[in-house]
Protein backbone atom coordinates (compact mmCIF):
# COMPACT_ATOMS: atom_id res chain seq x y z
CA UNK A 1 0.00 0.00 0.00
CA UNK A 2 1.25 3.43 -0.89
CA UNK A 3 -0.04 6.70 0.45
CA UNK A 4 0.39 9.92 -1.44
CA UNK A 5 -0.89 13.47 -1.31
CA UNK A 6 -3.06 15.34 -3.76
CA UNK A 7 -3.38 19.05 -4.44
CA UNK A 8 -6.54 20.74 -3.29
CA UNK A 9 -7.26 24.26 -4.62
CA UNK A 10 -10.08 26.59 -3.62
CA UNK A 11 -10.32 29.82 -5.59
CA UNK A 12 -11.61 32.84 -3.72
CA UNK A 13 -11.76 36.27 -5.30
CA UNK A 14 -11.57 35.89 -9.04
CA UNK A 15 -11.88 38.66 -11.59
CA UNK A 16 -9.74 38.72 -14.70
CA UNK A 17 -10.13 40.35 -18.05
CA UNK A 18 -12.78 38.40 -19.93
CA UNK A 19 -12.75 36.99 -23.44
CA UNK A 20 -14.76 34.37 -25.32
CA UNK A 21 -11.81 32.00 -25.37
CA UNK A 22 -9.85 33.59 -22.52
CA UNK A 23 -7.53 34.81 -25.22
CA UNK A 24 -6.31 37.86 -23.28
CA UNK A 25 -5.81 36.95 -19.64
CA UNK A 26 -6.59 33.69 -17.93
CA UNK A 27 -5.79 30.91 -15.53
CA UNK A 28 -5.13 27.42 -16.84
CA UNK A 29 -5.30 24.47 -14.48
CA UNK A 30 -3.56 21.23 -15.34
CA UNK A 31 -4.15 17.95 -13.58
CA UNK A 32 -0.84 16.18 -13.94
CA UNK A 33 0.03 17.32 -17.50
CA UNK A 34 -3.56 17.26 -18.76
CA UNK A 35 -5.49 20.49 -19.17
CA UNK A 36 -8.40 20.56 -16.74
CA UNK A 37 -9.78 24.01 -17.58
CA UNK A 38 -9.11 27.61 -18.57
CA UNK A 39 -10.87 30.43 -16.73
CA UNK A 40 -11.17 34.18 -17.13
CA UNK A 41 -13.57 37.06 -16.55
CA UNK A 42 -15.69 36.32 -13.49
CA UNK A 43 -15.83 32.60 -14.26
CA UNK A 44 -14.36 31.42 -10.97
CA UNK A 45 -12.75 27.99 -11.28
CA UNK A 46 -14.64 25.34 -9.30
CA UNK A 47 -13.10 23.48 -6.41
CA UNK A 48 -10.23 21.45 -7.79
CA UNK A 49 -8.52 18.36 -6.51
CA UNK A 50 -5.77 16.70 -8.49
CA UNK A 51 -6.00 13.03 -9.29
CA UNK A 52 -2.30 12.53 -8.55
CA UNK A 53 0.64 14.31 -7.02
CA UNK A 54 1.00 17.05 -9.61
CA UNK A 55 -1.13 20.08 -10.40
CA UNK A 56 -0.17 23.20 -12.31
CA UNK A 57 -1.85 26.61 -12.12
CA UNK A 58 -0.69 28.97 -14.86
CA UNK A 59 -1.66 32.62 -15.03
CA UNK A 60 -1.10 34.54 -18.23
CA UNK A 61 -1.93 38.07 -19.27
CA UNK A 62 -1.49 40.45 -22.15
CA UNK A 63 -0.31 44.04 -22.14
CA UNK A 64 -3.69 45.80 -21.90
CA UNK A 65 -6.77 45.86 -19.63
CA UNK A 66 -5.95 45.14 -16.02
CA UNK A 67 -8.40 43.45 -13.64
CA UNK A 68 -8.00 42.74 -9.90
CA UNK A 69 -6.81 39.15 -10.31
CA UNK A 70 -7.47 36.20 -8.03
CA UNK A 71 -6.55 34.48 -4.83
CA UNK A 72 -6.61 30.81 -4.01
CA UNK A 73 -5.99 28.53 -1.06
CA UNK A 74 -3.79 25.53 -1.81
CA UNK A 75 -3.63 22.51 0.44
CA UNK A 76 -2.01 19.13 0.20
CA UNK A 77 -4.26 16.38 1.46
CA UNK A 78 -3.91 12.62 1.67
CA UNK A 79 -4.89 10.78 -1.48
CA UNK A 80 -6.56 7.43 -1.49
CA UNK A 81 -4.57 4.32 -0.76
CA UNK A 82 -3.50 2.41 -3.81
CA UNK A 83 -1.59 -0.76 -4.29
CA UNK A 84 1.70 -0.88 -6.11
CA UNK A 85 -0.05 -2.51 -9.06
CA UNK A 86 -2.05 0.67 -9.69
CA UNK A 87 1.20 2.35 -10.68
CA UNK A 88 2.66 -0.21 -13.07
CA1 LIG B 1 -5.19 41.95 -19.91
Amino acid sequence: MYKFQVVDIIFNDFLLEGGDDCEYDGVAILDDWTLSGIYCGNDTPPYFQSSGELALVMFYSDSSVVSPGFSAAVNFVPGIYKTYHDYV
